[in-house]
């Protein structure tokens, strides 16, 4: 799963790809995306590692996928749904807001908004004029024209929520209708994280009300000020900090939530050679789970030994204390993983 980061031109998409993955934004790669793979720190896991101390003295996280993107242009509109379309293999959307130049924030993401919009309306009107042909033809079985008349109908639907300015979301797919529509890989429905890029001087301003209500998930950080801070040798790091009254850097808080925000979850498996944090998306079985470390795991699997991370904190960390209060679970194949379980997957061989 990618996570896009999309936005207008210079709200700082590009500053956010390198301050998050380390990796300079290479020129020639701006028009098709650029991807890099980053580790999402585990606070759990870094415990569990500490008390394990597997042969991998460095726990293994999970990753996120992150694609950096051209951004939409504010003038010459007629060329964002092309910018979009690179968007359209990624599993959420990260819109980023020029929060260090500009204080419309709320306007910015209701502008980004429509340009999604309108990029899926010409989709689906794309899609309805070619499901109209194919019904205006003669002698075809009863059950495909059953079937492109359903398409016809719902397509209908996405277009009337599009055209009032609303996201496909609205619409309330069924399974079914999801399944007719997934590969159109709408804008509009994938899931949809904010991030304020603030500049050095509005670090503590409080994310605006009328943002709050528009988004669900939304975060904000000094991204390039953190990016500058990084260069500096650890002591003056300090000190820089301590001057711009800077407690904690975000840059793991914000991948964090791109990773939750995106419906990802992890589950952690532990041993004498490593600790590993995996990525799954929430509601995943645990056969999902066992699929991820190996499709043999998954194939054969018989059953789970499951432990919740606060159960085996309160264990302190120790598989005998849990086993024998009770709180190491054996679990079957329907059981949904939740997220910071530590899982031990029993396969026949
Ligand atoms: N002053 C200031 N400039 C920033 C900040 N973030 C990005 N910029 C600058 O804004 C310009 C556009 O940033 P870039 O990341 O290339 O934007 P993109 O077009 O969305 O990829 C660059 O010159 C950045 O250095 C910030 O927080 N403060
Ligand atoms: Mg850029």
């Amino acid at each position: 799963m990618k996570a896009g980061l999309v936005g207008f031109a210079g709200s700082g998409k590009s500053t956010v790809f390198e301050w998050l993955s380390g990796e300079k934004p290479d020129p020639a790669k701006v028009q098709q995306g650029q991807t890099a793979m980053i580790d999402v720190p585990d606070d759990r896991l870094r415990a569990i590692t500490a008390h394990y101390k597997p042969k991998k003295p460095e726990p293994v996280f999970a990753k996120l996928a992150l694609l950096d993107t051209p951004g939409l242009l504010t003038d010459e509109r007629k060329d964002n749904p092309r910018r979009l379309a690179i968007l359209r293999e990624a599993g959420a959307l990260v819109v980023v807001l020029d929060g260090f130049s500009r204080d419309d924030l709320a306007e910015q993401l209701r502008r980004f908004r429509e340009e999604c919009q309108l990029a899926d309306l010409e989709i689906v009107l794309n899609r309805i004029s070619r499901v109209e042909t194919q019904l205006k033809k003669r002698a075809r079985p009863a059950k495909e024209i059953e079937a492109d008349e359903a398409e016809l109908a719902l397509l209908r639907r996405l277009e009337q929520a599009l055209e009032q300015g609303q996201p496909a979301s609205v619409v309330g797919l069924n399974p079914e209708e999801e399944k007719t529509i997934r590969s159109f890989q709408l804008l509009t429905l994938k899931p949809e994280i904010v991030l304020i890029n603030r500049g050095e001087h509005n670090l503590g301003e409080a994310v605006p009300t009328e943002l709050c209500s528009l988004s669900r998930i939304v975060l904000q950080a000094p991204v390039k000020l953190e990016l500058e801070l990084r260069t500096l040798p650890p002591d003056e790091r300090e000190v820089f900090m301590q001057e711009l009254g800077l407690q904690v850097l975000q840059r793991e808080a914000v991948l964090r939530g791109i990773f939750y925000g995106a419906g990802r979850q992890v589950f952690f498996t532990v041993g004498e050679d490593e600790c590993r944090s995996w990525a799954i998306p929430v509601g995943a079985t645990v056969v999902e789970a066992a699929a991820c470390i190996h499709t043999d795991l998954a194939e054969k699997f018989v059953r789970a030994n499951v432990i919740s991370y606060a159960d085996f904190l309160a264990c302190n960390f120790s598989e005998k204390e849990a086993k024998t209060r009770g709180l190491m679970r054996t679990e079957g194949k329907t059981y949904i993983v939740q997220d910071g379980d530590i899982v031990h997957i029993l396969a026949s061989s």
